[in-house]
């Protein structure tokens, strides 16, 4: 049995439905409502001690890391598989994935925080309430990042520097998809589920220069495939709770 705790809008969380879609695989659903913190919540942080979405529990097992996540679903349910053969182009997928996870998620994250009104959250919020917000965060890296960001902001530099390195791994993925369909080979890889919902997010920050295809024609028809596969739908079709 698969419990996969998520939210509907979260970019990790996409991740793992679109890989569970294409694997065509029945799995319970549970959001953890990341409006309202019930990440932080001590129940759920005892599933995931670092208090984010998404978790996969498979009958008692519990996994956290949504790239890691990918992996095991590959690894026990082989059928239509999402990873290459070939050893070196397994490599690859994999420093694809750790890129995407260390350089464009935290880079996009410094943009959403802005872009996508979360500081919004904390703006009511009385000096007292905002110093427990951060006590609230299950690790000192989330601690020491949301009090420096409550603090001090996201400058026009950081923003500006966070954009730039997304540029960098746009332009290396319209390099390697010169001459493919897909990052990996001729097939969707763990790779293309572990970038697609950050190209939306993109769009929904309103990063305009990032998602003008005519710079880069390559990306712009590979996510068009991308978004016309059952998979992607199937992850996409997921809303807020009404
Ligand atoms: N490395 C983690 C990152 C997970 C992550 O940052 N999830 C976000 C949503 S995409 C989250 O739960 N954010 C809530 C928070 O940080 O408080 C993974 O890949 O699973």
């Amino acid at each position: 049995m698969l419990k996969l705790y998520h939210w509907w809008s979260s970019t990790c969380s996409r991740r793992v439905r679109i890989a569970l879609a294409a694997k065509q695989l029945s799995w319970e659903s549970a959001y953890v409502d990341l409006s309202k913190f019930e990440n932080l919540e001590p129940g759920y942080v005892a599933l995931n001690p670092n208090g984010v979405v998404p978790t996969l529990v498979h009958d008692d097992r519990i996994l956290i890391e949504s790239n890691f996540i990918l992996e095991y679903l590959d690894d026990v349910w082989p059928e239509t598989p999402l990873r290459p053969e070939d050893p070196y182009e397994r490599a690859r997928m994999r420093i694809w994935m750790d890129r995407f996870e260390h350089v464009l998620h935290r880079n996009v994250n410094v943009i959403s925080f802005i872009r996508q009104g979360r500081y919004k959250r904390y703006e009511h919020l009385s000096e007292e309430e905002r110093e427990a917000a951060v006590r609230k965060q299950p690790t000192e890296e989330k601690r020491a990042l949301l009090a420096d960001r409550l603090r001090n902001g996201i400058s026009e530099e950081q923003m500006a520097y966070a954009e730039a390195r997304l540029a960098e791994i746009l332009d290396d993925v319209e390099e390697t998809l010169a001459d493919r369909p897909w990052l990996n080979g001729d097939r969707m890889s763990l790779a293309d589920c572990s970038i697609a919902p950050f190209i939306e997010r993109f769009e929904a920050n309103g990063l305009e220069r990032l998602v003008d295809w005519n710079t880069r024609p390559a990306v712009g028809a590979w996510w068009a495939r991308l978004q016309a596969t059952q998979a992607f739908r199937t992850a996409y079709s997921f809303k807020a709770p009404q």
